[in-house]
């Protein structure tokens, strides 16, 4: 059983230049280990708390010292020297430290780190590879890899706004393994790169995700573009390659209405025009199509979705166990998007992930924009049996991080993709 030797932590940089949390964690047996947490932009409000030092004059107040802070000092000082005969004792000392609803005390982002941090070494100190370990955290045998949702295009939040709607990626659905999703993934990047320089003189200046980010007209010139990338790419739109989407729409909900494309709809209306999008693109998975606050459409949203398209809940949900019983309970989706940021311990998570499951929803692992070059989240997909993994473009270090790992898995175990819908 581990006992813990040390804990510390350091501020580090994510990708976008903004501070975030470094953890490091040691075990009597000598086990070590480090882990850094990403950081969201486009946030649910239901999110765990992100301590930042709020101190204008550094970081425009993002800075994470008082956050590392707490981990060298009351963190530290309460649990050094106790053992814990699992993950779940650690992070329930964690919670109970903090002793907030929302971790707003010592930081959602010093608690994860903590206890992540403290998985691997645990892992260390077993001799296993972490998605393993994962994997043994929720009882649950290595079967499969997740599938591949890879950002193409963006707007919205991680770009600026010239489109409203956040994230179009491309889904591999043929592919069998991950080095043959990336190859195809790879090859309608560049055909878009193409088209984004021919149709609106774009460069290939990537967002925050490593999505192009050419100015669209509207939704409908993203969509139909990323399907001509697809063509051009030289694979089959829907059979090779399908679309998801982020709609993000907690971000251009004012009053009741959608501000999309220049018009202001209604929660009707904005579902109608979802339907549409499906109808016409090969569109597998819609997430976040309603605001995070539109409890009372989101049933009518999945109803209209079912047969075709995932109805995925990011901001809705935030990864928070009330939320996504209260969620199953009311049928507004049937897929969760977890961040285990947006819960703030990976105990939490599991609940949440745990709950997804026994509802018969699927789960998307996913990023967040801010990242580091950490790669934790490949094995937690690969270990919790993720049925997608979203971590952005094919572009950007921070992304190919976790890309190169889920190879490196694959490589390791000779698992195979999940297959869709049929798995
Ligand atoms: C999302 C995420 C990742 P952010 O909305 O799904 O794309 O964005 O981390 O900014 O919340
Ligand atoms: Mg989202």
């Amino acid at each position: 059983m581990p006992t813990i030797r040390a804990l510390s932590a350091l501020e580090i940089l994510d990708s976008r230049g903004r501070p975030t949390v470094k953890a490091y964690c040691e075990l009597e047996g000598g086990a070590r280990a480090t882990a850094s947490v990403p950081s969201g932009a486009s946030t649910g409000r239901a999110e765990a708390y992100e301590l930042r030092d709020n101190d204008p004059a550094r970081y425009g107040g993002l800075g994470c010292r008082r956050a590392v802070a707490n981990v060298k000092t009351e963190i530290a000082e309460a649990l050094t020297g106790r053992t814990f005969t699992d993950q779940r004792e650690l992070d329930a000392a964690l919670a109970a430290l903090d002793g907030t609803a929302n971790k707003s005390r010592l930081g959602a982002n010093a608690l994860l780190a903590v206890s992540i941090a403290f998985a691997r070494a645990h892992a260390a100190e077993l001799e296993l590879p972490l998605y393993r370990h994962f994997a043994d955290l929720v009882g649950r045998p290595l079967r499969t890899l997740p599938r591949l949702t890879i950002n193409l295009f963006s707007g919205g939040k991680h770009a600026g706004g010239q489109v409203a709607i956040q994230d179009v990626l491309i889904v591999p659905v043929a592919a069998r393994t991950v080095d043959e999703g990336l190859a195809a993934a790879y090859a309608v990047y560049q055909a878009a790169v193409g088209l984004s320089a021919e149709r609106y003189h774009a460069r290939a200046l990537t967002a925050d995700e490593g999505g192009l980010a050419p100015p669209f007209e509207g939704v409908e010139a993203m969509l139909e573009t990323a399907v001509a990338a697809i063509e051009r790419g030289g694979l089959a739109p829907g059979r090779d390659i399908a679309l998801a989407v982020d709609v993000a729409s907690s971000h251009f909900y004012r009053a009741g209405r959608y501000e999309l494309d220049g018009a202001e709809l209604s929660a009707e209306q904005m579902i109608a025009r979802i339907a549409q999008w499906v109808a016409r693109y090969p569109i597998i998975s819609v997430e976040d199509g309603l605001a995070e606050d539109d409890w009372a459409h989101w049933p009518t949203l999945r109803d209209a979705l079912t047969e075709d398209a995932l109805t995925l809940g990011d901001d809705l949900l935030c990864t928070n166990p009330e939320r996504i019983e209260r969620a199953v309970a009311a049928r507004a989706a049937d897929a969760l998007l977890l961040k285990v940021n947006q819960i703030g311990t990976l105990s939490e998570a599991a609940r949440s992930y745990a709950l997804a499951r026994d509802a018969g929803w699927r789960v998307t692992v996913s990023a967040r924009s801010g990242e580091t070059e950490d790669h934790w989240l490949a094995d937690l997909a690969v270990g919790w049996g993720g049925d997608q993994i979203k971590v952005g473009s094919i572009t950007r270090s921070e992304r190919l991080a976790k890309y190169n790992r889920l190879l490196e898995i694959e490589h390791e175990t000779g698992l195979p993709v999940t297959t869709w819908p049929n798995d």
